[in-house]
């Protein structure tokens, strides 16, 4: 089939998708939705950190709860996890042994908020959604996001690096080089996207970002259309990994943009990842890792390098996919 066809068959998919008295000549293609309706509600999340995120969030819908409240409560799941090396307050600090958090939330109606080089916060991506539904501003930075989480009665954590990241740190000032290791420990930035049974969508991204960046470095998670996007007419994506990577190519605002053509996620998410290859000096030591939905609940991932995967969770089940990856 022609990439024209294919694109007018897709596009007429998509236009089909919320039409289901139409049941003639393009039967395949309402079959095909029929199939995929089953898939809503359904929340995906990077890293094998997403299972319990997303147990969370589904709890969250099945409390009649907003598909936003399930994103926000699911990765707080994650914030709090003491075990977790690369989200929240007892994650890896930055070269001067300082705990850092960026955060983004976003709806599928356009409304987003994020937090960028917070202290103290014990959940950055409550205080995005505040930053969201509360302030006329999306992203706020570092000593104003703290005096903001002060303001709005959130209380401050003591700033203490836990024992697990006071033992690498004090490890790492032996050598102090900077080197991103990719996949660490098979978990990294937490990205959530879902949607609910009715098509709703929004997404959430939380992180501690790269361990041993310098002091005010700030990643791809907080800056929409990087880290996180989401558009309920056409989809939502997210990304983890090196986030000077994602944010050179707007990696998620691009992924959306390419499903908004009429590329499935899966194909959008590997569109994206040879972008970043091709703008990308060093491959070798560089993971990104992309995970889709589109608005008919079609998903997909890709990465760089193989190691990264996501969490499924639908009504049939849940479950933790490897992504396929381009090396
Ligand atoms: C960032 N994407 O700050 C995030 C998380 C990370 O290796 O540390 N990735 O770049």
């Amino acid at each position: 089939m022609t990439g024209r066809r294919k694109f007018l068959k897709r596009s007429l998919a998509s236009s089909l998708a919320f039409v289901p008295w139409l049941t003639s000549a393009n039967g395949l293609e309402i079959e095909e939705h029929r199939d995929r309706e089953k898939f809503k509600p359904l929340i995906l999340s990077t890293w094998n950190h997403g299972m319990a995120a997303n147990d969370k969030a589904w709890e969250v819908l099945q409390d009649k709860k907003s598909i936003l409240d399930a994103v926000e409560q699911g990765v707080k799941v994650t914030e709090a996890d003491l075990s977790n090396l690369s989200v929240g307050l007892q994650g890896l600090p930055d070269r001067e042994g300082i705990v850092t958090l960026d955060a983004s939330i976003m709806s599928g109606d356009g409304a987003c908020g994020a937090v960028a080089f917070v202290r103290q916060v014990k959940h950055p991506i409550s205080l995005a959604r505040k930053v969201m539904e509360e302030t006329p501003h999306v992203l706020l930075a570092g000593e104003g996001a703290r005096q903001f989480a002060i303001a709005r009665g959130m209380a401050l954590e003591k700033e203490v690096l836990s024992p697990k990241a006071e033992e690498a740190y004090q490890k790492w000032k032996k050598t102090s080089q900077y080197k991103p290791i990719i996949n660490i420990e098979n978990h990294d930035t937490i990205g959530m996207i879902g949607m609910d049974s009715e098509g709703k969508m929004a997404g959430s991204c939380t992180t501690s970002g790269l361990a041993y960046k310098m002091h005010g470095r700030v990643g791809d998670s907080p800056i929409i259309g990087a880290g996180l996007y989401v558009d309920d007419e056409v989809g939502a994506a997210t990304a983890t990994g090196l986030g000077e990577e994602v944010i050179r190519i707007c990696g998620s605002f691009l992924i959306v943009e390419l499903m908004r053509q009429g590329r499935p996620p899966q194909e959008a998410c590997e569109e994206a990842v040879r972008r970043a290859i091709s703008k990308c000096k060093n491959i070798e030591s560089t993971q990104i890792g992309f995970l889709a939905i589109n608005r008919d609940g079609e998903y997909g991932a890709f990465s760089i390098h193989p190691g990264f995967n996501y969490a499924r969770h639908q009504e049939k089940g849940k479950d933790l996919i490897d992504a396929k990856s381009k090396y």
